[in-house]
């Protein structure tokens, strides 16, 4: 199993084995083509079976009971040449990287990868960097301001199940910080939180292509909690979401405290992939100060599925690319 959390999540530092493994592997595997995308994650797939034992372990293990803190960090995973970061998320440089074909290989371990075509240019890996004219924005391309605590698309019914974030370049300053619906159960004696009473706007990243949304710009109404109290989801985004209710109202705010309160938190660094529940945790960053110069955070998203099947109807020709207009 993992090895005990040391900031709280499970981690699975990587050994020179595994690296050697990882990188004979990877090498195995071509560059990722966005055009033959479900070739390659079946290629992705195929490698599996080849994974050291005990990360194949490790990730199957977080897909069937996810872990006390809702993530998994994989540390000392080999990064391969480390391009310059880019200045925006337009040119995707990650998705050519031996970090994603390793992310592939993961992402096929724990379920299936996915994208979105409305955000990211529905792309199967994303450039996560700081770009100038977002600085202030509420979306992975911010930095000055604090990314408030969110589920990733909390908005959409087809949102991931799980999300990656592989570590290209780090940044001390960029702390990238997690909650568990099970941390909220406890902390906040709200009711409330287990009844429909929020809506939810869209993500400001999926309205940037001006597209139109089956189900319209404003979704739910809502809970914040579901499923079970003993091993409860979670949606919630604290820019997005908003009640008519007094009460609600209130217990929202008591999410955010404790969010704040008790939130673990790592600065991702080279080599670190961090997997988040997307049911069972939020997710937020800290402000950190970019230098626009090449050599600032770099991140390479991608988003997991657990169940392909479910988004059928929205993936034209049964690709792995969510159409936007079911986002
Ligand atoms: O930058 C981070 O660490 C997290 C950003 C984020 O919210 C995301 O990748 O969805
Ligand atoms: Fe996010």
């Amino acid at each position: 199993m993992t090895d005990s959390p040391a900031n709280g999540h499970a981690i699975l530092q990587l050994t020179a084995q595994d690296r050697h493994q990882l990188v004979a592997l990877t090498s195995a595997l071509e560059p990722h083509e966005p055009r033959y995308a479900e070739e390659y994650c079946r290629t992705a797939r195929d490698a599996v079976g080849d994974l050291p034992q005990r990360v194949k372990r490790a990730l199957a293990d977080f897909a069937r009971w996810s872990s006390p803190s809702g993530t998994l960090l994989l540390r000392g995973l080999p990064v391969g040449d480390v391009p310059g970061t880019p200045s925006d998320n337009t040119q995707h440089i990650g998705e050519r990287t031996r970090l994603a074909r390793i992310q592939a290989i993961f992402g096929e371990t724990l379920g299936n990868l996915v994208a979105y075509e409305a955000e990211g240019d529905g792309r199967l890996f994303q450039d996560m960097v700081p770009a100038r004219a977002a600085a202030h924005r509420q979306t992975s391309l911010g930095s000055r301001a604090e990314l408030e605590v969110h589920t990733e698309q909390a908005f959409s019914a087809l949102r991931p199940d799980f999300l990656m974030l592989g570590c290209i370049r780090g940044d001390p300053d960029a702390r990238t910080f997690t909650l568990t619906a099970r941390q909220i159960a406890r902390h906040v004696d709200e009711p409330v939180l287990w009844k429909p009473l929020w809506t939810t706007g869209v993500d400001e990243s999926f309205r940037l292509g001006g597209h139109t949304f089956l189900d319209g710009d404003v979704r739910g109404p809502i809970p914040v909690l579901h499923g079970t109290p003993e091993d409860p989801f979670v949606v919630f985004d604290q820019d997005l979401m908003t009640s008519t209710d007094k009460a609600a109202r209130r217990a929202f705010r008591s999410v955010v405290e404790i969010y704040q309160r008790e939130r673990r938190q790592h600065v991702l660094a080279a080599g670190d992939l961090l997997v988040i529940d997307n049911r069972r945790a939020l997710h937020g960053r800290s402000s950190f100060s970019p230098r626009f110069d090449g050599s600032d955070r770099f991140i390479i998203r991608c988003f997991v599925t657990a169940d392909l099947g479910r988004s059928r109807y929205a993936r034209p020709g049964d690709g792995r690319t969510i159409g936007a207009r079911f986002s």
